[in-house]
């Protein structure tokens, strides 16, 4: 019979979520209309993926624009395949260009940010 105390504690060298692939299908808005674009990227990480996000710096710091998910719903087209999937509703006040990322954090905090792609508010007729 073994030690009960005998407990094995591996060192955890978590690695942060890995962000790849990612997609706007829109990149150019009309300033000072709400718009909505889907955003998906892909998301691995060797614990399970927490949350995944989509956030937009239009002059004060980037602030979350769309919760992404991978369940197959909120169009999401395949549920478990690693690519979330949300809806953003971007409403951009003046004309201008404004950095667009992705954010995950895994189960243990980890947190991640993708490359920024850029959003393209223009004049409105
Ligand atoms: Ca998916």
């Amino acid at each position: 019979m073994s030690d009960p105390y005998s407990l094995s504690f591996p060192v955890v060298t978590n690695a942060a979520p890995r962000i790849s692939d990612t997609m706007v299908s829109d990149t150019s808005v009309v300033a000072g209309v709400r718009e909505v674009v889907t955003v998906s990227a892909r998301v691995t990480d060797d614990c399970r993926v927490s949350r995944v996000w989509a956030e937009i710096d239009a002059g004060q710091g980037f602030r979350r624009v769309a919760a992404l998910r991978d369940d197959g719903r909120t169009g999401d087209p395949v549920a478990g395949d690693g690519i979330f999937t949300g809806l953003a509703q971007i409403q951009l006040r003046a004309p201008g260009t404004f950095p667009l990322r992705f954010g995950a954090s895994d189960a243990l905090r980890a947190m991640s940010f993708s490359s920024s792609i850029d959003i393209q508010a223009v004049a409105g007729p």
